[in-house]
């Protein structure tokens, strides 16, 4: 039977990143339990980014709050986020995966796809240099995983961290998939694996035995038949190859929980300019301000103004987010205040 998807598709993942770049700095960190997050003390607020390996064995994960992490492992070290270093490596290895192939997905921080379809060797070879050329420039790993669409690659470049690669055929998506928890598809989040686990769908291979029809009666055309094809394995997806921005945001997690609103506008105004600033840097203009706000208790809102035109100055950026802020009662004291301009264009 002829192959489906004909695409070889890599999708590169950095193992343990922030944490990794640090020990690859500071030796004498290597091998030990290291917690990276906020300002690096875990008596403060915040949450752990990442956490080497090491660290894991104790628990400690992404979003755990660092006082959390730090009852599981009091003897771990704690670091700040550095997110300039870490933008600095990540540009070094996205140059490589450039060179490899010009068709790259940047997704995030520390991972890309590549189509390496065009490429006569075979896609383990690919793998081991672009594994080498990464590890020559940085010292670090990352995994790969290699598969005929980003869906099944994206998977695959997890199954074998650290350090590995993971090739998959759309002939093992009944072995090697199937036996996964849904969550591991993307677009499939906590609501969805609660609803249906409601329907007593735990696995992706529980979800393949679903009809199509009741996918979308219960989720819609469109997630419906996601739902169905992205269960047998199959993402036409094309890579994102031109990488814009969609928006632009800052925010600001409080050390202590703020009740005063005058303190809230001028924090609300160094944001605005902040995210203007940075809308000019990189030559975007954007025209929905949303302001976000989380209160003391985790409950989450956001209010949102859309201007008649776009725009990068910060006088209009600020006054919207004035606007948008002015609508939220602040019944409770604050935790997070944010700002994002989105609908952006290049200028
Ligand atoms: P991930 O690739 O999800 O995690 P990781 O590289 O640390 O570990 P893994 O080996 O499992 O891939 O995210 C990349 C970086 O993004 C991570 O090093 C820190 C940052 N990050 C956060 O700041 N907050 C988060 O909640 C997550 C998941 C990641
Ligand atoms: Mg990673």
């Amino acid at each position: 039977m002829a192959e489906r998807d004909s695409r070889r598709i890599l999708h590169v993942d950095m193992d343990a990143f922030f944490a990794a770049v640090e020990q690859q700095r500071r030796p004498e960190l290597r091998g030990k339990p290291l917690v990276i997050g906020g300002s690096g003390d875990p008596m403060k607020r915040g949450v752990v980014s990442t956490a080497s390996y090491e660290a894991r064995r104790f628990g400690i994960h992404s979003a755990m709050p660092l006082r959390v992490a730090w009852k599981l492992c009091p003897e771990a070290v704690f670091l700040p986020v550095d997110y300039r270093e870490y933008a600095r490596i990540s540009e070094v290895i996205k140059s490589i995966l450039r060179e490899v192939s010009a068709v790259m997905e940047d997704v995030g921080i520390d991972e890309a796809f590549l189509d390496i379809s065009a490429i006569d060797r075979p896609p383990e070879q690919t793998a081991r240099e672009i594994k080498e050329r990464i590890r020559e420039a940085s010292g670090l790993t990352c995994s790969i995983g290699i598969a005929p669409n980003k869906l099944l690659a994206k998977i695959a470049s997890d199954m074998e961290k650290p350090d590995g690669i993971t090739i998959i055929a759309e002939k093992d998506v009944a072995t090697r998939i199937w036996p996964l928890p849904v969550r591991k598809l993307r677009g499939v989040g906590p609501k969805t694996e609660e609803q249906l686990k409601g329907m007593e769908v735990e696995t992706v291979g529980d979800l393949a035995a679903l009809p199509l029809e009741t996918l979308t009666s219960r989720f819609g055309l469109s997630y419906g038949n996601y739902l169905f094809d992205a269960a047998r394995g199959i993402d036409d997806t094309p890579l994102a190859t031109q990488w814009e921005p969609k928006s632009m945001s800052r925010e600001t997690t409080f050390q202590h929980d703020v009740g005063n609103r005058q303190a809230l506008f001028k924090v609300l105004a160094e944001l605005a300019r902040e995210v203007a600033a940075g809308l000019k840097r990189e030559g975007y203009q954007g025209k929905t301000i949303t302001v976000k706000v989380r209160y003391s208790d985790f409950e989450t809102h956001t209010h949102a103004k859309t201007l008649p035109s776009v725009t990068w100055r910060e006088e209009e950026v600020r006054r919207a987010a004035f606007a948008c802020f002015s609508r939220f009662e602040l019944k409770k004291k604050v935790r997070l205040i944010g700002v994002r301009v989105s609908g952006l264009v290049k200028k």
